[in-house]
């Protein structure tokens, strides 16, 4: 839960309300309870305190904890889980561990440029590439997923098993731009023809109480793609 000042555990949290990798790190405070200080980030006038906190990106999200910065979505998540106890997110074992960065690390280098390609890209042929490559992204997903949730007592109903892990946020906070993306382009990312187990994991994510706290509406993510569509009209102008 975000809060406006003190924190117990001296917890600072850089964001932009719709990034989809500071939207991972705040469903992982979310998960284990925790309290902090959320500061909104403006990415096109970058802050001081942003951009001593993560001198090498300059991105969100930071978490910084007692004054130390620590950057990059998918650490910040692991710092959160190593820190504090409670509800795990990573997979206990060494080998599942394994398997969840492997696929957070596809869902990075893949699936997301493949997305994120299809808000940016300036002509129709470029854009019927990038829904093609989202689509192969979300196909091997899938495949993954059958197979993640099938590796225990049956077919278990998210990545993380029962309960939301790892790959549920790793995947989950791209849910507010999947439904710009339909809103926008009339572009299904998870359609259920294609990729039905994640079709349905996708409607049960959105229902857990985590989901239902921190994600955006879809529309705050329209809202933010027509912002930097009209900043980079008027650059490309100059
Ligand atoms: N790999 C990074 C990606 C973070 C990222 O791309 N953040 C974007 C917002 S969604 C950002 O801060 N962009 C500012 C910039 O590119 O200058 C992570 O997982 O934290």
């Amino acid at each position: 839960m975000a809060d406006a000042g003190n924190n117990e555990q001296g917890l600072r949290l850089l964001g932009l309300h719709v990034s989809p990798f500071a939207l991972r790190a705040r469903m992982a405070l979310s998960l284990k309870g925790l309290s902090y200080e959320y500061i909104e980030q403006d990415l096109f006038h970058k802050s001081e305190l942003l951009l001593a906190s993560n001198p090498v990106h300059n991105k969100v999200p930071v978490l910084i904890h007692n004054g130390k910065p620590i950057c990059e979505s998918l650490v910040v998540v692991e710092y959160v889980d190593e820190v504090w106890p409670g509800t795990a997110i990573l997979p206990a074992d060494p080998y599942g561990r394994a398997v969840a960065r492997f696929w957070a690390a596809y869902i990075d280098g893949k699936l997301f440029p493949a997305y994120a390609g299809v808000m940016k890209a300036a002509t129709e042929d470029e854009r019927t590439e990038k829904v093609r490559e989202t689509h192969a992204a979300v196909l091997k997903l899938e495949k993954a997923f059958a197979e993640i949730s099938s590796s225990g007592n049956g077919a278990a109903p998210f990545f993380g098993g029962d309960s939301v892990g790892y790959l549920d946020l790793a995947l989950g906070c791209s849910l507010p731009w999947f439904g710009a993306l339909r809103a926008m382009f009339g572009v299904e990312v998870i359609d259920a023809a294609r990729a039905p187990l994640l079709a349905a994991w996708a409607e049960r994510f959105a229902e857990t109480a985590v989901a239902m706290e921190v994600l955006p509406e879809p529309d705050q993510a329209v809202a933010y793609a027509k912002k930097i569509q009209a900043y980079r009209a008027a650059s490309a102008k100059k």
